[in-house]
């Protein structure tokens, strides 16, 4: 048996795999078709996904990664000793150990996430690489009501990538809201959130010349195609994206180049010529607005950190 395998403590909050299919049927049957973006992510989009995050154009992942490094060891000053770290999504660990690597004797490393394998697989790899740090994995949707488990000294939120961004203006109040009193009194939460700037730039990272982001929105047709024996043809839909100044985030579409049916689960599905699919969402905020927005959830703002380009930043917010 393997001598080095440490062990995590892997904790079921019965959170229910989503059917893809349900989603799916549901979303295109709507007046205005639109599939959650949550979807995305199968093997072949979180691939895709990766990808984006390397792409010239797409500055987020690569700002507020050296944003992170520069300012870690003030974060971990403010999180003090034995703190335990609470990730909402367990994406790549990479900004993680950025965290990790400063902290003071972290009390626990614990990753929340709907998917079992991933969860699993992050936890795994993070306990490998810390011996004697306490690894508990919670598998639980980070955005429904669940406890956290005991731990000793301050809790620390991290809600890296501006993953909030995929949230309304109004949902991502409530989750704060909910993650405010979860933390504790005491608590801080650190969130990456994405600046609005020029709508030329914000497009562009969302239409890169290479075509990834292209391919992984219409990998959620591909998905159809594979997973619920449908006929979308990829080839008769274009990618859109568009920066929405009303709503404050760039929209992402499919939108059907000619009349056109598709089957998918049984069902047959018709679209106008110009008919959209909605895909996903990325909102973006000014410094001072989202500050207000996590004082309106009952926080109060520690710390904001942008880099010199003011492309994106970091919010420290104490419960
Ligand atoms: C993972 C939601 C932060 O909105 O920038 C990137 C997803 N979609 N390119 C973002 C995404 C297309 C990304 N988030």
């Amino acid at each position: 048996r393997p001598a080095a395998t440490p062990a995590v403590e892997f904790i079921d909050l019965a959170a229910r795999d989503e059917s893809f299919e349900e989603a799916f049927l549901a979303g295109m049957s709507r007046r205005d078709k639109a599939v959650p973006c949550r979807f995305l992510y199968d093997a072949r989009g979180s691939a895709l996904f990766d990808e984006i995050c390397t792409l010239p154009e797409y500055y987020p992942t690569r700002t507020e990664t050296r944003l992170l490094k520069a300012r870690a060891g003030e974060i971990a000053a403010a999180a003090g000793p034995h703190a335990a770290l609470v990730e909402l999504g367990s994406g790549s660990s990479v900004k993680t150990r950025i965290l990790l690597d400063r902290l003071d004797r972290p009390g626990a490393y614990m990753p929340v996430d709907v998917s079992r394998q991933h969860l699993r697989a992050a936890a795994a790899r993070i306990a490998a690489d810390y011996p004697g740090l306490r690894v508990v994995a919670l598998c639980a949707d980070y955005a429904a009501p669940f406890d956290l488990p005991h731990t000793e000294g301050r809790r620390i939120g991290f809600f890296p990538g501006s993953t909030i961004g995929n949230l309304s203006r109004a949902e991502a109040k409530a989750l704060l809201g909910a993650w405010r009193v979860r933390l504790g009194p005491g608590g801080l939460m650190l969130v990456g959130v994405d600046l609005k700037k020029n709508p030329a730039m914000l497009e562009a990272a969302y239409d890169d010349a290479a075509g990834v982001t292209e391919a992984f929105i219409k990998n959620i047709l591909a998905r159809a195609n594979a997973e619920l024996r449908g006929d979308f043809d990829l080839a008769r839909f274009d990618y859109e994206a568009r920066w929405n100044p009303e709503a404050g985030r760039v929209e992402m579409h499919l939108v059907a180049r000619g009349a056109q049916r598709a089957r998918a689960g049984g069902r047959v599905f018709s679209f106008a010529d110009g008919e959209r699919i909605h895909v996903e969402n990325s909102h973006k905020y000014g410094l001072e607005e989202f500050a207000a927005l996590a004082r309106a959830a009952g926080f109060s703002s520690k710390a904001r950190y942008t880099d010199e380009g003011r492309l994106f930043s970091l919010h420290l917010l104490e419960a």
